[in-house]
């Protein structure tokens, strides 16, 4: 067998493994809530926070000006970060839909990309008519939980902070009034704030062995090839509700990368351009394989050899993430902005926390990146990256008229998925095409194609058959 079809196959056989759980559930009856009594506690610890005149005091203002008034003054740069805070019915595996909590319509919500040292005004707005408040706590600002209470229906409210810290960090709802803060993050309501380094990246070296025993040590440039991973469970009954109950267990019902379950996997398309036959699968699961589907059609994540690659990556949910890519080795991984691990096979993301990956691909092939977590891998935490040309597709996109010359990546004919490209920052190098991916809402995906991203369920169809 062709050892590039071989690695599809292995990839196939685990997600056939995983198969045996699609659609099933763990529904558990909801526990009660406890609250928490002098009585059952150590009084001497609740007497001292009662002393004190409760947790109020003992959580003051934190250091971060947020006077929105000075600090769009202070002569740094300002982001202005609008979000709406919405429910909305979107799809899940297998056909059906969930009750799903969002920012602006998507899961996760926008991405904010600034530089260290800048002013971000966030400004939360909830509809009249939306089932209730919401908030958001941004883990890049510096601020006490007090700042960010949440928003009621038919309201606005706003902060304003300086990114004083460069790294990757969450944003969630979250208020000091908010009931069920877990169910509104689970249900959807969470995204990243990149915050680049005030003096930009650094080169990335990769180290080689000559085959004489010597070591080369290759330098590559601070501008890489940008995407965004941020991993997640759902808890959800069979009607699409969430499950407080489950996630009290650890039983979740289904693991996502960007809102979704293997949303990065081959569709049709890649079937058709592959095997010459778009209903002959080259991955078992393939939920999400239909044109009509639309933004959900899954889509592929495309790269070049020896191109720089970094991948922003944040844990969302409730289980540990052990990122690993399938056929490569981590070439650097940072946290905040300092390097935690070089040449490593697997990194280790705990909730809330964020990793930057540096990596180059250096075959052509089909690499798989996973949260090592068998639970996670067959419950949809398996997301492909192609390298290269591995299948050879460039002659025959030359003869249909879809490219004119050989390209380095599939991304100039396809494009690369709109949720999993971040804004540009200042090392980020511009992707040959955006086509528009995830778990959007109709009328958030027709705005991320107005802004410039290939509706490829429109484009596909008009091209010359392969
Ligand atoms: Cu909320």
């Amino acid at each position: 067998m062709n050892k590039r079809y071989s690695m599809l196959f292995t990839v196939a056989a685990i997600a056939v493994m995983g198969a045996t759980l699609f659609g099933s559930t763990y529904t558990q009856t909801q526990i009660a809530g406890q609250s928490l009594t002098v009585a059952k506690t150590d009084s001497d610890v609740m007497q001292m926070i009662h002393d004190m005149g409760g947790l109020q005091l003992v959580m003051p203002e934190a250091f971060a000006e947020t006077d929105c008034d000075v600090l769009e003054n202070s002569g740094r740069t300002v982001h202005d970060f609008q979000l709406t805070g919405e429910s909305v019915e979107l799809p899940i595996m297998g056909g059906k839909t969930f009750n799903a909590m969002t920012f602006n319509q998507q899961v996760p919500g926008p991405t904010l990309r600034v530089t260290q040292g800048d002013v971000v005004k966030m400004t939360l707005t909830i509809p009249a008519d939306e089932v209730t408040g919401h908030g958001n706590d941004m883990h890049a600002s510096q601020m006490s939980a007090t700042n960010f209470d949440s928003v009621n229906p038919g309201e606005t409210s706003q902060y304003c902070y300086i990114a004083e810290s460069a790294g990757i960090f969450k944003y969630h709802c979250s208020g000091v009034h908010l009931v069920g803060m877990d169910q509104h993050v689970l249900s959807g309501m969470y995204g990243i704030a990149i915050v680049d380094p005030a003096k930009g990246y650094k080169k990335l070296m990769v180290e080689k062995t000559s085959g004489s025993g010597e070591v080369d040590r290759m330098f590559y440039d601070a501008d890489a090839l940008e995407f965004t991973l941020q991993y997640n469970q759902l808890y959800l009954t069979d009607e699409g509700n969430y499950d407080a109950g489950a996630m009290f267990q650890h039983h979740n019902t289904a693991t996502v990368v960007n809102g979704m379950q293997f949303g990065y996997v081959p569709n049709g398309v890649h079937n058709a351009l592959i095997l010459g036959d778009a209903n002959k699968n080259i991955f078992v699961a393939q939920p999400w394989n239909d044109l009509e589907l639309k933004q959900y059609q899954s889509q592929l994540m495309y790269v070049e050899l020896d191109q720089h690659v970094r991948l922003f990556i944040e844990n969302q949910g409730n289980e540990p993430v052990f990122f690993h890519i399938v056929g490569e080795i981590l070439d650097r991984v940072t946290q905040g902005n300092r390097v935690q691990s070089a040449a490593t096979e697997t990194w280790m993301i705990g909730g809330s926390q964020g990793a930057i990956v540096d990596l180059v691909f250096d075959e052509p092939g089909v690499y798989a990146g996973v949260n090592h977590d068998y639970a996670a891998i067959y419950t949809g935490a398996a997301s492909i990256w192609v390298a290269g040309d591995p299948f050879g597709l460039n002659p025959r996109l030359i003869d249909a008229g879809v490219i004119s010359s050989p390209v380095p990546s599939y991304a100039y004919a396809l494009g690369n998925p709109s949720d999993a490209v971040p804004p540009m920052g200042m090392n980020s190098i511009a992707h040959p095409a955006i086509n528009a991916h995830g778990l959007y809402t109709d009328e958030r995906a027709a705005e991320i194609v107005a802004d410039g991203a290939i509706p490829l369920w429109e484009v596909v169809p008009t091209l010359p058959p392969i």
